[in-house]
């Protein structure tokens, strides 16, 4: 019997020991049983519990034979790419990082086509916004002009989506994240970063000291809508697809005072301080605000969470496991 988008038979995911890998691993297992989804890794898990029960293999994304190698024996439905130096570590290490970003999507877009995997996904960010572009409301067709290494290999890597559609006719999808919170890992070189940590620190009960400045707004999204649209998106029949780059995606928008006075509902002396070091610059030439009406009309998004719905949630989950 043919497998429809809804039903793949073995989906591999290449980086699921990050923040965003580890919650889609465990969503995609809990939705289609754990044995049908490989998770792949550069490292081991270093939380073991939340990958157990499916199977893992080393891969670094940059080896292109090993990565043909897994994708011939496993011969999954699905590909979910989501390895990426994200924008405050690209900066230090931009050859790195540029390489990393587009050779690692390259080499799995190539892999897709020769092997015939069914659906491709891939995230793109609000990093592929500049300072040129208009900071509210943000439209999905826009001035773009980034100007950090992360926004750029974004962009590079969203042009690069659509000329695989366009030319091979792959079915690769993909989602422009805001920051993206949850309680379950932590993020890693990010200039988003600062609105998980903050969590961490009010339910240990010590004072937080941010890196961007006090009403620096930016697009933020708590992780159970980031799994629901990656998933809404994959599941989408194809011709509602209408973006082939990639698709503005909104959640919530806050700035490091309103986070913390959201936080001060649940921690009311919880004492945040303010020093801005060079994230401050990337988070400046970030959107304020996201408007992503093309990805409600095509494919129905809708989020859930607002700031203080996940303010709640955040500290309900944190405290019990501290
Ligand atoms: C970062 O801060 O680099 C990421 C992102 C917005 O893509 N969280």
């Amino acid at each position: 019997m043919a497998t429809t988008p809804a039903e793949p038979a073995t989906i591999l995911v290449i980086g699921a020991c990050g923040q965003l890998g580890l919650e889609l691993t465990e969503a995609l297992r809990q939705r289609y049983g754990a044995a049908q989804v490989i998770a792949a890794d550069v490292r081991p898990p270093q939380q073991p519990e939340l990958l157990q029960g499916g199977p893992f293999e080393l891969l670094d994304v940059l080896d292109r034979a090993r990565l043909f190698t897994l994708v011939q024996q496993y011969r999954p439905r699905q590909i979910y790419h989501l390895v990426a130096m994200l924008s405050a570590t690209a900066e230090k290490h931009p050859q790195l990082a540029w390489k990393l970003n587009m050779d690692g999507l390259l080499n799995v877009l190539d892999a897709a086509v020769e092997h015939q995997v069914a659906q491709v996904y891939w995230p793109s960010s609000i990093a592929v916004f500049g300072p040129d572009t208009p900071r509210d409301n943000t439209p999905q067709l826009t001035v773009m002009n980034p100007n950090t290494v992360y926004g750029i290999s974004k962009l590079a890597g969203e042009q690069w989506c659509e000329w695989y559609h366009k030319k091979y006719g792959l079915d690769v999808r993909s989602l422009r994240y805001p920051g993206l919170i949850g309680y379950k890992s932590l993020p890693g070189g990010g200039t988003t970063d600062y609105a998980v940590d903050i969590y961490h620190k009010a339910v240990a009960g010590e004072n937080f000291e941010c890196f961007l400045q006090e009403d620096t707004e930016l697009p933020m999204m708590y992780m159970p809508d980031a799994l629901r649209a990656t998933l809404d998106l994959m599941h989408a029949p194809a011709e509602q697809i209408k973006v082939r780059s990639s698709y503005n995606l909104s959640g919530m928008s806050f700035s490091p005072q309103e986070i913390a006075a959201s936080i001060r509902r649940h921690v009311p002396d919880f004492a945040v301080s303010y020093r801005p070091d060079q994230r401050q610059q990337i988070a400046d030439s970030w959107p304020n605000s996201i408007d992503d009406a093309q990805a409600r009309q095509d494919w129905g998004w809708q989020p859930e969470f607002d700031l203080d719905k996940m303010t709640a949630d955040m500290l309900a989950h944190l405290a019990v496991s501290v």
